[in-house]
């Protein structure tokens, strides 16, 4: 952003609580931008990113404010000790302005680690962005983006000191108005020594009445400015939050899902009948037995008629489920309908194609952390490199061994839906759910966006027919908790799911 757009933007939040009003300036900027797309992931915003630019493997951490326009704060981490400068620039995801990126800016190497960088980028626009992140090093230039879904969480309150401040200016401001209109009817043309005559006086006394109404008035329009102004932001907020995700059981085992935002507007603006194809599906839909996630089912709903969906359920039994479905709309913006479902024994039929499910034992068991999970073919998966206590809010790469019966890395890792896994995190109360890939909490969609690929999500990159057995994921809890993580890898033909439990300070 430009030094002006800047110190503007700085004397705007410090003087009022919501800053909408600069985003109004760009309201027609953004109604261009259509749907307003929102919050990826369930509780976890901030953007973990693993990729290349050009020559130089980066790791990329995008925190993501919490008002918008606000300040993220993007670090960088490269691989090699080649890179000497970083510099990045914000965008829109796709359509106009997505190609015309502003002057970027320099991130701060670290005194302590020379390979990482840090800086703030200010995002002005609410849905789905892309940071453009350019490398420059011994080996040239090259360049990575990262899809950011942009979207206001909460409003600031103002600080109680400088409210009374504005509070005591303002006061002043209107005594003075009347006393200066007064002042100037009763003795603005007198001559020097003159005395104001009563008929005089008593004009000056109506004129200060009337300019205290008017002076109110003035004030009560304001205020109504406001709070309108104030309502608007609640509704940007709630246009943001996670919609609901509708359900009904048709016929024993077909549960039909509708979405439903938590602002009327939602459903003017996102139509599931255009959502874009993730990573091969339309919707990945998480089915998560309540309270002890002791079952887990990973589904592909198909797309129905008026923007349903509708997944043929496999067998399970009578309980409480809960229900996150994503989807990813057609500006680039990743959703998560969220809600519960109560079912009653359901008789389906078997897994097809890339459904999966895992069962095991109930979260908070005696086992609250572990590091080696076994798998349905008899092998394991190891969570390896981590030791000691785990902390929010710190990136980290998770990093899982695929072996065999006998404790061996497994040379048959397949591609599943496109590579080498998916993880989930999920927190015990439901309240933190995020679908994470090599690449990292990016959607798949939204990063083939930022490539310029219309394929929408079919993986254009050339495919290995066997993979490492080790697979990896930037991720970071984002509050502490008991979370358990879901790894679902591929290995001769069949989808295996290892559950890892983990308790986070
Ligand atoms: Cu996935």
């Amino acid at each position: 952003m430009r030094d002006f757009d800047r110190m503007r933007a700085e004397a705007k939040s410090n003087l009022r609580s919501k800053g909408r009003w600069l985003r109004t300036a760009l309201g027609v900027v953004v109604a261009l931008a259509g749907a307003l797309s929102v919050s990826a992931h369930v509780g976890s915003p901030d953007v973990f990113f693993e990729g290349d630019a050009g020559p130089y493997h980066l790791f990329v951490t995008v925190r993501v404010p919490q008002v918008i326009p606000g300040v993220a704060e993007i670090d960088v981490r490269s691989a090699s000790p080649d890179v000497r400068s970083i510099q990045f620039v914000p965008m829109r995801l796709s359509g106009a302005g997505s190609n015309l990126p502003p002057t970027p800016d320099l991130a701060q190497r670290s005194p302590q680690d020379p390979q990482s960088f840090a800086g703030s980028l200010w995002l002005m626009e609410f849905g789905a962005l892309q940071v453009r992140i350019l490398a420059e090093g011994s080996q040239g230039k090259g360049v990575l983006s990262v899809p950011v879904p942009a979207f206001a969480r909460r409003t600031l309150p103002m600080q109680p000191l400088l409210g009374g401040l504005l509070l005591g200016l303002t006061t002043f401001l209107a005594l003075a108005m009347v006393f200066i209109a007064g002042a100037a009817v009763r003795e603005g043309n007198l001559n020097p020594g003159e005395q104001p005559t009563p008929a005089r006086v008593r004009h000056a006394r109506t004129v200060m009445v009337t300019t205290a109404i008017v002076v109110l008035a003035i004030l009560f329009l304001g205020d109504r400015w406001w709070q309108a102004e104030a309502k608007n932001h609640q509704r940007d907020i709630n246009f943001f939050k996670s919609p609901i995700a509708e359900t009904r059981l048709e016929n024993g085992n077909r549960l039909i899902l509708t979405a439903k935002g938590q602002d009327p507007h939602w459903s003017k603006e996102v139509h599931l009948e255009d959502v874009i194809p993730d990573h091969g599906h339309l919707m990945h839909l998480f089915l998560i037995r309540l309270p002890g996630m002791e079952q887990m089912w990973h589904l592909h709903p198909q797309r129905i008629e008026g923007g349903q969906f509708v997944a043929e359920l496999p067998s399970m039994t009578e309980g409480k489920y809960q229900v996150f479905a994503d989807v990813v709309d057609k500006t680039g913006f990743p959703w998560t309908l969220v809600g519960t479902v109560d079912l009653p024994e359901v008789k389906g039929k078997a897994l097809q194609g890339d459904d999966s499910t895992w069962a095991g034992a109930p979260l908070g068991g005696t086992s609250d952390d572990s590091t080696s999970a076994k798998l349905s073919n008899g092998g394991s998966m190891v969570w390896q490199g981590v030791s000691g206590t785990l902390r929010a809010d710190v990136p980290m790469d998770f990093r899982f061994e695929v072996d065999d019966k006998d404790g061996k890395p497994v040379e048959n890792l397949e591609p599943y839906m496109g590579m080498a896994g998916h993880a989930e995190f999920v927190s015990s109360d439901m309240s933190v759910f995020a679908h994470v890939h090599p690449a990292g909490s990016i959607s798949m969609a939204a990063l083939a966006l930022t490539r310029g690929e219309t394929g929408m999500g079919s993986m254009s990159m050339p495919m290995p027919e066997h993979f490492p057995p080790q697979v990896s994921f930037p991720y970071g809890f984002p509050k502490p908790g008991q979370y358990r993580i879901f790894v679902q890898v591929r290995t001769a033909g069949q989808v295996e799911t290892a559950a890892f439990d983990t308790r986070v300070e």
